[in-house]
């Protein structure tokens, strides 16, 4: 959890920065590229999976006995994502997430495939695997997105179990926050940190599966970037697939996946396009010292790219070659 707290200590940083009136973007230039990034650019392999955060390692060994058993990339990605979703020592994600403000644990997630077919679930509550869900809307209904209690209903009817989502711990942290927290949540303060991941099976097919349990403390209703296909996730089989991290509403407002993606058919380099689109925030946003974003591209090719607002975000990755976490290393970071 290094990372997580390397993260969450940043944007303390953010803060501090701004109170002693520095702005942690100097120049407002990008850090220029770091040997850790060029080592980041393994020209990979398919099949090859790659998603977001420490909770991705596990994620993506189970997403590669899948893979490399020629199993499909859309399997790989559900299957794999489930094991963070089911995990309550992660607290961002499915059961054990963080609730709302309201105390409530509500979750979003979505998944795509090469063909365009995608499926999601928004502001779903009493569900440990909302991804499992969102492949079943995708799979049995003629609709894209199922949301809150319809969600649930739809879940139920097709065999998911009702459950309490709130662990112990989990409703420890809310009770603490409660006494001592804002009422308006603050990013990167919380821990939230989403699962995007992407892969490419043997046959060279994309997908890609997203899914959270959203700001902590949110509002009760609030819905982020990640089950919306475009902002969270975006997968084009025939060009490549990015996801994202981070405080959602700065993703929705650049549609920050689909544009990535449409960088890509462009001709431009996935990290490149990552960039951009972390360019773009960071010109639009009002107060980017408390926001972090950060995103992943996978090219059809198997070539990949990250970029965020802030140093430490991580993601883990997995090909042939290599299996284990990697720096980003390619983010504003004000030095
Ligand atoms: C959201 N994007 O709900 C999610 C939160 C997240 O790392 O990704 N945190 O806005």
């Amino acid at each position: 959890m290094a990372n997580r707290r390397n993260f969450l200590k940043l944007s303390g940083l953010g803060l501090g920065g701004a109170l002693l009136g520095q702005s942690v973007f100097p120049n407002s230039e990008y850090q220029t590229k770091t040997e850790n990034q060029e080592a980041n650019h393994i020209r990979a392999a398919k099949p090859i999976v790659i998603s977001t955060w420490k909770h991705g390692l596990a994620a993506n060994a189970k997403a590669w006995e899948i893979l490399s058993s020629n199993g499909k990339a859309l399997d790989a990605v559900q299957q794999g994502v489930m094991v963070p979703e089911s995990d309550p020592k992660c607290t961002s994600v499915g059961f054990g997430g963080l609730p709302d403000r309201d105390g409530n644990v509500t979750l979003d997630a979505c998944i795509m495939d090469h063909s365009s077919n995608c499926g999601s679930v928004s502001f779903l509550q009493h569900i440990k695997n909302p991804i499992a869900v969102a492949r079943l809307v995708m799979d049995m209904t003629p609709h894209i997105m199922l949301s809150g209690e319809g969600a649930l209903r739809f879940a139920l009817a097709n065999g998911f179990i009702k459950e309490d989502l709130l662990t112990p711990e989990s409703k420890a942290a809310y009770e603490k926050w409660l006494v001592t927290s804002k009422y308006e949540p603050v990013i990167n303060i919380e821990n939230h940190d989403t699962i995007g991941m992407l892969a490419i099976d043997d046959e060279g097919n994309l997908a890609g599966a997203c899914t959270t349990s959203g700001l902590a403390w949110k509002m009760h209703g609030r819905v982020g970037d990640s089950p919306i296909i475009g902002a969270g996730l975006f997968v084009d089989g025939e060009i490549g697939a990015a996801c994202a991290t981070g405080l959602g509403e700065e993703v929705i407002r650049i549609a920050g996946s689909a544009m990535i993606v449409e960088r890509m058919r462009m001709g431009v380099e996935p990290e490149q396009a990552c960039k951009e689109m972390v360019k773009r925030i960071v010109k639009r946003a009002k107060n980017i010292d408390n926001i972090q974003v950060g995103f992943l591209a996978l090219r059809k090719d198997g070539n990949y790219g990250t970029w965020s607002i802030r140093s430490g975000f991580d993601y883990a990755l997995t090909v042939n070659a290599f299996n284990g976490m990697k720096d980003s290393g390619c983010h504003f970071d004000g030095k």
